[in-house]
């Protein structure tokens, strides 16, 4: 037995303690090293009861992921569990922290299960791809019912220690030391001489179970599109109403092996280490000292400001929300009620959450009311002079070490922090829409933001659950840049020959929820004009540009919000109707360029869009301006909807092979100029056989 997994007698209990840090993960070495204390403690006449519970941060985060995909070694982790269970002398788990995955997988193989406060459990292994592969999918719903135990299982999502206690997964919640509470727990069931209580014997109550499952594959079919993990989940709990446990097992066992070994697990893995790598930055050490933030404040009321003041709020930091204009701070705060008051009715959010939350939001018109907070972020009109007033006022205004922040979605963060007369302090937020619901975050480093700034704003991203991804200033940062690029040839493409629809499909059917032109309906096409017009007269260029689009915006279509854009849309409806109209004008504008339409295949316009998006990328790495690939990965899932599946285009371009998006930018170049040159770091991979996995650091 190794030190790794801990074994000390308390009386007639044997307590064996996991001690991996960071996680307590079941790699090898703590899977033989529960074995063998199990077989130790069984060997023991003396002992009369097991507690198993975990030293450091946590109970357990499950399985070793990066063992996945290798040779297996030692004893299986179900190999385990089965063995726990199968003891004839109690097993009880004491949890505190986070026993998820494998580390949930445990406990529900002990007969008898005690928290702290701090306990949490969940089955997160959906969002690598898998299903729970050693007996979750069986044991849990036993445990706790067939409708949680799928909730839990698909959404990921992790359960506190009280819900748990309600739910039936907790015995106990114990106050005070954790291990002496599991002791006494223990005790008097030796004293009641309670013995083994197996999950695994436990009845199923199959009563509405059918019913739950439809419901649950309808949801998974359209949050989930395209993902297999999902589906065999589902599968998974419903073998364990339907077949002894041991078969169900078996066979969740052999969905969790196909599952490790698809491109799609591949891809979410990769995707949860890029998420943690990315708090490291090279020259913000770990040790980073962080400015406490107890308050902050948001400047703007609008659609964005409304969505940071909530995110924060989320993370239980109290806000105020400034908007000079009093009408426009009523309208905003409004909305903010109407957006909660929808999560409570959709059952998202309970009634008291919404009221603590909504306790945490207060507004003002005055400049005065903001001067104490830790951190102020604007978020008005994309307009530098507008922003660069703002941030010479909260400069004068804000507490020195106040952070200031822009959620500015291109503009020169340099430029806005240099209003100030302390730019160490600035820095770029940038949120998406709606940002009370998407994860990203890309924070915009300035040339002088201070290094504890940089550590504190990724801390926060953490703590409002967002992920947090730093990057250097240039147009557009990663995430707008590389949108510009995939977004420019969509609309070429529709002056060569495709149709808005068309285009939409192939984006759509690759695993984004939907195309760029059903996307820009839905932003809104005004935005994106009046930036053009701004853009033509600040950076005069001879790019090629479209003009279909500021067509469409100059014939009063502005998407969505008035029912017509690049589409068109029944009076509240949000599904887009192809306009003959639109198709009319294409043609127009094709005609009038002097282009020769021509049948233009799916595979093309695939290519056409991602590669250019990938090309991008790599241009973007070699300026600096992204730390890593696997950073733009993280911006392009969490802020773009690319297909999670597909692990985000830096993995996506490794997939397909850098030699191959290479050759096939070289042929686009050849036939369109400039604008389609591949990035030398492109050609420098691919002429290499390196891949972009290769730069990650
Ligand atoms: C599974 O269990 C399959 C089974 O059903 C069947 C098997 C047969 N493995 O998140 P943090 C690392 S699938 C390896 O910043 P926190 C992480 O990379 C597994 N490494 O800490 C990071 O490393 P580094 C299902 C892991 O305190 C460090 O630990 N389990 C694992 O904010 C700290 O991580 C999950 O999906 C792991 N399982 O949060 C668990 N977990 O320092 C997901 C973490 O080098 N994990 N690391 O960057 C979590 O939710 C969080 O990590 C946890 C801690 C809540 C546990």
């Amino acid at each position: 037995m190794g030190d790794v997994v801990e074994y000390e007698t308390h009386g007639a209990i044997a307590v064996i303690a996991l001690n991996n840090p960071p996680v307590n993960a079941l790699g090898v070495a703590v899977r033989q090293g529960i074995h063998d204390a199990i077989l130790r403690a069984t060997s023991d006449p003396t002992v009369k009861a097991v507690v198993l519970t975990g030293r450091g941060r946590c109970f357990c985060g499950g399985a070793d992921i990066r063992e996945f995909g290798k040779p297996r070694q030692g004893p299986s982790l179900s190999d385990v569990i089965n063995m726990i269970e199968a003891c004839e002398i109690p097993v009880v788990a004491a949890i505190h922290g986070t026993a998820v995955g494998g580390g949930c997988e445990l406990p529900l193989g002990c007969h008898y299960r005690v928290g702290d406060s701090s306990a949490k459990f969940g089955l997160p292994e959906i969002k690598l791809g898998l299903l729970p592969g050693a007996g979750g999918t069986q044991r849990l719903p036993r445990l706790i019912g067939v409708a949680p135990a799928l909730d839990i299982m698909l959404s990921g999502e992790y359960v506190g220690a009280m819900r748990a206690r309600e739910m039936g997964f907790l015995d106990q919640v114990t106050e005070g030391d954790l291990v002496r509470g599991a002791l006494e727990y223990t005790n008097e069931l030796i004293a009641e001489d309670k013995g083994p209580r197996r999950t695994r014997d436990m009845k199923l109550d199959d009563s509405g179970a059918e019913k739950v499952l439809a419901a649950a594959r309808a949801k998974a079919a359209r949050r989930s599109r395209g993902l297999v993990a999902p589906q065999r989940c589902i599968e998974a709990i419903e073998h364990a109403l339907k077949i002894p446990v041991e078969e169900g097992m078996q066979l969740e066992r052999k969905y969790f092996d196909e599952l490790v070994q698809s491109d799609q697990s591949k891809a979410q893995r990769h995707l949860f280490f890029a998420e943690r790598l990315a708090h490291k930055i090279p020259d913000v050490p770990a040790d980073t000292p962080v400015r406490e933030i107890r308050t902050a404040a948001v400047i703007g009321c609008g659609t964005m400001g409304r969505g940071i003041a909530m995110s924060l709020a989320y993370g239980n930091v109290p806000v105020t929300v400034l908007d000079m204009n009093a009408e426009a701070l009523e309208k905003g705060l409004a909305g903010i009620n109407r957006t909660y008051a929808g999560s409570v009715s959709r059952g998202s959010l309970s009634e008291s959450e919404m009221e603590e939350r909504r306790g945490l939001i207060s507004g003002t018109t005055e400049y005065s009311d903001i001067a104490k907070a830790d951190i102020v972020i604007e978020a008005v009109f994309e307009e530098m002079d507008l922003k660069k007033k703002i941030f010479a006022t909260i400069g004068e205004v804000c507490k020195p070490g106040a952070i200031l922040a822009t959620n500015t979605s291109s503009l020169d963060v340099n430029e806005i922090a240099a209003a100030t007369d302390r730019p160490d302090d600035v820095i770029g937020t940038h949120f998406f829409s709606p940002a009370n619901v998407m994860k990203l975050m890309e924070n915009v480093r300035g040339e002088k933001t201070a290094p504890d700034v940089i550590a504190t704003v990724m801390k926060l991203s953490k703590d409002i659950n967002k992920v947090g991804v730093m990057v250097g200033v240039c147009d557009g940062f990663v995430g707008n840049r590389m949108l510009y690029a995939y977004k420019s040839q969509a609309e070429f493409l529709l002056e060569e020959g495709a149709l808005p629809h068309q285009v939409d499909k192939v984006i759509y059917d690759f695993g984004f929820p939907m195309g760029p032109f059903a996307m820009g309906d839905l932003a809104g096409l005004d935005v994106g004009y009046l930036v053009r017009q701004h853009r033509r007269k600040t950076k005069p260029s001879n790019d090629r540009e479209s003009i279909v689009a500021d067509r469409i915006v100059e014939m009063d279509r502005h998407g969505q919000k008035n029912g017509k854009g690049w589409y068109l849309y029944e009076e509240g409806s949000r599904k887009p109707i192809p306009d003959p109209e639109i198709e009319q004008l294409i043609l127009q504008v094709s005609e009038q360029l002097g282009i020769v339409r021509r049948e233009i295949g799916d595979q093309e316009i695939l290519e056409r869009c991602m590669y250019p998006l990938i090309n991008e990328g790599a241009k973007i790495l070699a300026e600096g301006i992204a730390l890593r690939p696997s950073d733009i990965d993280l911006v392009w899932i969490f802020g773009y909807g690319f297909p999670v599946g597909k692990g985000g285009p830096m993995f996506h371009a490794d997939h397909v092979g850098t030699d191959k998006v290479y050759d096939t930018m070289k042929v686009l170049y050849d036939k369109h100029g400039e604008m389609l040159r591949p990035a030398p770091l492109l050609e420098e991979l691919a002429k290499s056989g390196r891949s972009f996995a290769d730069l990650q650091s």
